[in-house]
């Protein structure tokens, strides 16, 4: 199988969730690093290819798509080995992109709207509104966990590998909410699966 280029940039939780998906899955990746703070994504050769000037973007073959949880989809139907990780059966499918809507629209809304300010406009504090709003949006993922062992079920799929969620941000929501328990159950969980 020949590797598909991702244009990746570690600090980015998005981009990361796609690596981990493409690892998962079993799909060979050569990865491009896109330096956010020398503002590479903004390079005439970039902005070619994506013009929206986002990672992660996936490249293969000309075909280039981007946003982490498209890429996630789509390289688990191209290349899964079986339908765990995008199952096929309607009703788990349709709850796994629920969980990718969440995902994309609250969870890496609210946890972005802490970061940016914090990495790029010299923001120092983190505002009340804001760590109250993200609180509520990570009160609904403990639901969604204490009804089912996996973010979309009883076993891990893609649903799991969202950049905003997963253990790789574990560790700096829990500055904001300490009592976490499911959450921190959910991150051991994630960091123990062989495919990461
Ligand atoms: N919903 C998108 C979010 C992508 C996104 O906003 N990426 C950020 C980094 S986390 C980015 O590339 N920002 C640079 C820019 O938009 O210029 C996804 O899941 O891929």
């Amino acid at each position: 199988m020949s590797p598909v280029k991702l244009y990746h940039f570690p600090f980015s939780g998005p981009s990361r969730g796609a690596l981990m998906a493409a690892r998962a899955i079993g799909v060979p990746v050569d990865v491009e690093i896109v330096d956010l703070f020398k503002k590479e994504q903004m390079k005439d050769s970039f902005l070619k290819i994506n013009p929206q000037h986002c990672i992660p973007t996936l490249e293969e073959d000309g075909f280039v798509l981007w946003d982490s949880h498209a890429i996630a989809c789509y390289l688990a139907d191209k290349y899964g080995k079986d339908d765990q990780w995008y199952p096929k059966d309607l009703k788990q499918r349709a709850l796994v992109n629920q969980r990718l809507y969440f995902d994309s629209s609250s969870m890496y809304v609210k946890i972005r709207a802490i970061c940016y300010p914090i990495l790029f406009l010299g923001e120092t504090q983190i505002k009340e509104a804001l760590k109250d709003d993200l609180n509520t949006t990570l009160g609904f993922m403990e639901q969604f966990l204490s009804d089912s062992k996996w973010v979309a079920g009883n076993s891990p799929t893609i649903a799991d590998l969202g950049g905003s969620k997963t253990a790789q941000n574990y560790h700096a929501l829990q500055k904001i909410k300490r009592e976490l328990l499911l959450m921190e159950k959910q991150s051991k969980k994630i960091s123990n699966n062989k495919a990461y």
